[in-house]
């Protein structure tokens, strides 16, 4: 059985789990990082050297880095319709899944840490409002890719709409002005919709 090491609250693990109930993948979770603690041990940072959650383990291998961990159990228990085998098609998926990690990450984890993990005395105003515009000016970009299909790769959904449905759904209750984005908005509510979106993404944050 598949072994995922990392807490339910964290959006990278919330990614694996999404993509397990989409591909009906049984799994054991052991709840790891943040108040469980546990990242620096020396026997998990042998299996993951960055100290953080997730990491899996399927049978011998260790797989650290959500994406890699969900594109491998695309590749491994038939997830072609989430991660297409086509190499255009599939540059469509993988490059917001890249974008996920290396551009929303940073404004959106800033406005959890301010948000929800910060008493509102000692808040930056300043960095959090410019970390609020920095997001606005990303998820206006997805507004405008979701011109071409009801899905962020297009017409079908895809490890796209997870990598960043988790985001979708921070970014609508974070405690923050939005201006109207409606495509954006119709997307997150039609991910809304399944039923490992409802399991393991709406939840309280913290
Ligand atoms: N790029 C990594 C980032 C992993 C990461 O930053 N994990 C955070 C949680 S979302 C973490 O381990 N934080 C420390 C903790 O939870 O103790 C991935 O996508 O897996």
């Amino acid at each position: 059985m598949l072994k995922i090491w990392g807490r339910a609250t964290s959006s990278n693990v919330q990614k694996v789990l999404w993509t397990c109930a989409e591909l009906d993948i049984a799994f054991e979770r052991v709840d790891w990082g943040g108040p469980f603690g546990g990242n620096k041990d020396p026997d998990y940072v042998a299996m993951n050297p960055n100290g953080l959650v997730p990491t899996v383990q399927d049978g011998g291998l260790v797989i650290w880095e959500s994406n890699t961990i969900i594109r491998y159990l695309c590749a491994t228990r038939g997830g072609e319709h989430l991660h297409p085998l086509d190499p255009a098609r599939r540059t469509e998926v993988e490059r917001w899944m890249d974008w996920q990690l290396a551009s929303l990450a940073q404004p959106m984890g800033a406005m959890l840490m301010g948000y929800y993990r910060t008493p509102p005395d000692r808040r930056d105003a300043r960095a959090l409002e410019a970390a609020r515009l920095r997001a606005l000016d990303l998820w206006s970009m997805v507004e405008r890719q979701l011109e071409h299909g009801p899905y962020i790769a297009g017409a079908e959904f895809s490890l796209a709409d997870i990598a960043l449905g988790m985001f979708g759904y921070r970014w609508h209750v974070y405690p923050i002005e939005r201006p109207g984005l409606p495509r954006l908005k119709a997307w997150y509510e039609r991910i809304a919709e399944r039923p490992g979106f409802k399991t393991h993404i709406a939840r309280p944050l913290e």
